[in-house]
């Protein structure tokens, strides 16, 4: 089995500050977690920005400066870029600070869908913003907008005109048929780095048997050689489907951004924790950890030097 691409979410934008207080939300928490997981064995880190005053997901260009610049200079992990934004944004606003950078890898959505906290909304009783309990309302009623004429923009803007590549981020098993096109389309080049996405509400369920299912239709769809598979699991399903995905010779990622837990009833009190807990796993199993730099030749990436930072 060849090495674990560790990747690290370090705040994303669907989780709100009530949820933990360890959740980054300024420039400074994010650039301090964000190197601690590279520290910790994180090859890839994931980053969405916040408004430093409330933590409200941000995709100012102005603020991912005020960090992104210093994880690079104290690690040599690739930089991950979202298009993901949030749902409340625009495509527009989503690209903005990618297209200045020109990053390694972005990630880059396979679908329009429902992704939703709105149940979150109850069970939070006391706020520390007034913003958080309407955002997190709102997504009931909001489209994740991945048209296949989005997914087509991003990929020419930043695939073909930064040398940018991609995390598919695969919430469903259709995600995938809809990538297989823009292979088809000579959009897309292997290997295929896939993200599959487990337990997101409005994306498909937890079980390790939808697993199974993504990786035997990925085989059919692009073959083994051509993609490297990776798992997601949401909340409280992270590390056990972190290590079925180790099991079944694929990457992991973990973070705040998609968990604020280590373990069951226990909040995680970094990013590194998680990165800590999930090397554990993959160390009890005998497998290694790729660095930055494998992570680059597993993944065909144009390496640091080649972005805008
Ligand atoms: N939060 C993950 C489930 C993105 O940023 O473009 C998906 C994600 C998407 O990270
Ligand atoms: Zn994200």
């Amino acid at each position: 089995m060849s090495k674990v691409i560790i990747t690290c979410a370090i705040t994303g934008s669907a989780h709100v500050p009530s949820m933990s207080r360890y959740l980054p939300l300024t420039p400074d928490d994010i650039a301090a977690q964000a190197i601690e997981a590279a520290e910790a064995g994180a090859a890839i880190l994931h980053l969405h920005a916040r408004d430093p005053r409330d933590g409200r997901p941000t995709s100012a260009p102005e603020v991912f400066d005020q960090f992104v610049p210093r994880i690079a200079q104290a690690t040599d992990a690739v930089i991950n870029i979202t298009t993901g934004g949030s749902v409340h944004m625009s495509l527009e606003e989503r690209l903005a600070y990618a297209l200045q950078i020109k990053p390694e890898l972005c990630s880059l959505n396979m679908g329009s869908m429902n992704f939703s906290l709105h149940p979150l909304a109850r069970k939070i009783t006391d706020y520390r913003f007034e913003w958080e309990k309407p955002y997190l309302e709102a997504f009931e009623d909001t489209i994740f907008r991945n048209t296949f004429k989005d997914i087509k923009h991003i990929m020419l803007r930043l695939g073909e005109e930064c040398g940018t590549r991609f995390e598919f981020e695969c919430y469903d098993i259709g995600h995938l048929y809809s990538l297989a096109f823009f292979v088809e389309e000579g959009l897309v080049k292997p290997p295929l780095f896939i993200q599959s996405i487990y337990g997101v509400l409005g994306g498909m369920g937890p079980d390790p048997e939808n697993l199974s299912l993504m990786r035997t239709t990925a085989d059919r769809l692009f073959g083994r050689a051509n993609y490297q598979f990776s798992v997601l699991g949401a909340g409280r399903h992270q590390m056990p489907l972190a290590a079925v995905s180790a099991v079944m010779g694929g990457n992991v990622r973990v973070g705040l951004e998609d968990s604020v837990y280590l373990g069951k009833g226990e909040l995680a009190v970094s990013n590194a924790d998680q990165v800590r807990k999930v090397r554990r796993i993959l160390d009890e199993l005998s497998l290694e950890v790729a660095t930055p730099d494998e992570a680059r030749k597993i993944l065909n990436l144009k390496g640091r030097a080649a972005v805008n930072l």
